[in-house]
């Protein structure tokens, strides 16, 4: 596989301008110098030499003595040794031009070979760009230790919310031993900054529940290796009954002393094959998945259970949040699957071991198109966090529409708190400085499979690149991730680097344009979650209801008269949520239940404000197809038509939800348009 939409974001164009181009040959076309070859060293070089081939066409040489110099020098520094300035950490890494007699160099220093490796991915992304090397003077370091991808893939070949494919990593119940997919993977991944993966499910089924065993593990180690070339490390998502499903014991209860060596020799196992592997993602006590409480005991005894078995290794635990009723009776108007995190785990802060991290998806429900923030965020000051966001495009469009989720994600990181006063953005929260935690981070649901092209719509590959991105540095903005990485993947004509990041940028208000309002979400089909389905779940089991009738719509989350929700948030976020006044329009659907006639903050009434934005976002979901074929003659035809034909059913699955939604709410309320377009 060989094409430019399996090469992504690394299609490394060839250099055209004659001038730029001697001047890059000049400095890395000749020779590099690299310090001791450990594994992740070797794959640094040799990213370095392909690089160059592309970019320039030359085979670079590499020194058989590095202590004599290259032009270009890899090499990692400790704090002690290193130049002053160095702050950089053990992935941090600083690009620098030095003026030699008669020639420049590069230096790429590390603060161990990984960060070297990210270097040298950042100075081929210059390169690419066409941006100059003289005075090159670049000091990075990521702002998220944990930098992790979830795979939601199945032992069968499929992959639970997957859109591009099946699994990379199995096969018809086995795993895979063809490795050139999964080291072309762990390149990607690398290149966009990301450092950890669990590789299964969290939905843990029979065959991967095995995956721990002596009889799997060699195989799961050969995707450990295949990582660990790119300085990944490997995760398992595990079954909390494990015990009891392999027949070795008859209860999975965290405080029996035989579980609780049955996991200490399961990781002692597990470590004999992996000796740097990473630990276990849980989903517990979740939709079905075993957990502590069949035993009367909690999610701390769970989770400290497995972390005490990992200890000694150094490997960590990844509990999940996303713990709710799934059973819920809709005539029961007073559960509200939204306040579920924070009331199981808020009692429970404090009681986790160090190397216990808590998942936490961004919003209080599951990925919708919008949501207010996780009020867990800042609540539990005592326990390490990872927050969890969703590459896979479940509830966006499942890569038949563009969503460039970026600016989502942003607005999730940049959102203040007021955990301890204002300031207290929740990328504060999640990069462990605000409460000092031993470990924390980010985590996400990956979007990939085994389509040539990664993502099935080759612009979603933007939304993998830009995650891994806006986590190593979350003060980018999601306009400039969108340039960089248009570049990367197409080339920097600026037409296409413009219309491309137009597109993206308004992609997202475009489909929550276009599908469920002012913050209401689902309204799509049970089960695929592909809409538009108004009543889909209205009357379903899983807790997410918009209870519209004729007269108005809204879950009623206030404190005086609602379930109560919004007294999770610190104030004045509480405050802001509870007032009709104050509430944000793009939310106020999720906080409130209003007649449609109530007036939002722009001054339009719900019912106008639901036609005008669902007759908008059709449009401009036709005028993302129009703007492609204006870039026809710019983008090579193997990528141009397929994004040409997924922009098309966009437009017409736009269309769709545009007239169903409209209808819907024009039947219920009898209140006609303004403007009388049509509506059915
Ligand atoms: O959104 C829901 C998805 C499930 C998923 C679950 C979770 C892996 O519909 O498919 O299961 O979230 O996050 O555990």
């Amino acid at each position: 596989m060989n094409s430019s939409a399996y090469k992504a974001w690394l299609n490394y164009f060839p250099i055209e301008d004659r001038q730029k181009k001697k001047a890059y040959s000049d400095i890395l076309g000749q020779t590099i110098a690299a310090d001791k070859r450990s594994v992740v060293m070797e794959t640094a070089v040799k990213e370095l030499q392909h690089g160059i081939q592309a970019l320039l066409g030359i085979d670079a040489c590499i020194m058989e003595r590095p202590e004599d110099g290259g032009r270009v020098q890899l090499a990692v520094y400790s704090e002690e040794e290193g130049p002053g300035e160095w702050k950089q950490g053990k992935e941090g890494y600083t690009l620098r031009y030095r003026q030699e007699s008669g020639y420049g160099a590069i230096m790429v220093t590390g603060g161990s070979d990984a960060g070297i490796l990210y270097g040298v991915f950042h100075l081929l992304r210059l390169v690419g760009a066409g941006e100059p090397l003289e005075e090159l003077n670049v000091n990075e370091s990521p702002r998220n230790d944990l930098r992790m991808i979830n795979q939601w893939d199945n032992a069968d070949g499929t992959i639970e919310r997957g859109y591009a494919g099946r699994s990379i990593f199995y096969r018809n119940g086995g795993i895979t031993s063809e490795l050139q997919r999964i080291r072309d993977y762990a390149r990607l991944l690398a290149s966009a900054g990301l450092n950890a993966i669990s590789i299964n499910n969290v939905n843990v089924h029979a065959l991967e529940t095995r995956f721990i065993t002596e009889e799997l593990l060699p195989s799961i180690a050969l995707f450990a290796d295949a990582f660990r070339e790119y300085g990944i490390t490997l995760f398992l998502s595990v079954n909390f009954a494990a015990p009891l499903q392999l027949g070795d014991l008859p209860t999975a209860d965290p405080l029996d002393s035989d579980v609780q060596s049955w996991w200490k020799e399961t990781a002692d196992r597990i470590y004999r094959f992996i000796p740097d592997f990473g630990g276990f993602v849980v989903k517990a006590d979740s939709e079905h998945r075993p957990g502590p409480f069949a035993y009367g005991r909690d999610h701390a005894d769970g989770a400290n259970m497995l972390a005490d078995a990992l200890a000694s290794h150094g490997g960590i635990v990844i509990w999940r949040c996303f713990v709710y009723d799934c059973m819920q009776d809709w005539r029961d108007r007073k559960t509200d699957r939204a306040r579920a995190a924070y009331d199981h785990f808020k009692p429970l802060d404090g009681r986790f071991r160090r190397n216990v991290l808590l998942q936490i998806k961004n919003g209080p429900m599951d990925f919708q198109v919008r949501e207010p923030v996780s009020p867990l965020f800042g609540a539990m000051k005592q326990t390490n966090q990872i927050l969890e966001f969703q590459i896979t495009q479940e509830y966006t469009g499942q890569q038949r529409h563009l969503c460039y989720l970026v600016p989502q994600w942003k607005q999730v990181l940049d959102f203040d708190t007021h955990a301890e006063g204002s300031g207290t953005e929740v990328k504060r929260i999640v990069d462990g400085s605000l409460y000092g935690m031993t470990f924390s981070g980010i985590a996400a649901v990956s979007n990939i499979g085994d389509e040539e092209s990664w993502t099935g719509h080759i612009l979603a590959q933007a939304n993998l690149y830009g995650y891994g991105r806006l986590i190593w540095n979350p003060d980018l903005t999601a306009e400039e991730i969108g340039v960089e990485w248009t570049i990367a993947t197409f080339g920097n004509d600026p037409e296409v680097v413009t219309g491309i990041g137009r597109m993206l940028m308004l992609s997202w208000p475009i489909y929550e344009g276009y599908t469920a309002p002012l913050g209401v979400g689902w309204m799509v089909a049970p089960n695929h979650h592909y809409g538009p389905d108004v009543d889909g779940y209205e009357y379903s089991r899983w807790g997410t209801y918009h209870f519209a009738d004729r007269d108005g719509i809204g879950v009623n989350r206030t404190q005086t008269s609602g379930t109560g929700y919004t007294s999770q948030y610190a104030e004045p976020n509480a405050a802001l949520y509870d007032s009709l006044k104050t509430c944000p329009d793009e939310l106020l659907l999720f906080f409130h239940h209003v007649p449609y006639t109530h007036k939002l903050q722009s001054g339009k009434t719900v019912i106008q404000h639901i036609y005008d934005i669902h007759f908008w976002g059709a449009e401009e979901a036709d005028r993302l197809q129009q703007q492609w074929a204006g870039l026809s003659s710019k983008i090579d035809e193997a990528r141009f038509a397929p994004i040409a034909e997924r922009l098309a059913v966009q437009a017409e699955h736009a269309r769709n939800w545009r007239d169903i939604i409209n209808t819907y709410f024009y039947r219920k309320s009898g209140i006609s348009d303004v403007e009388g377009r049509v509506i059915y």
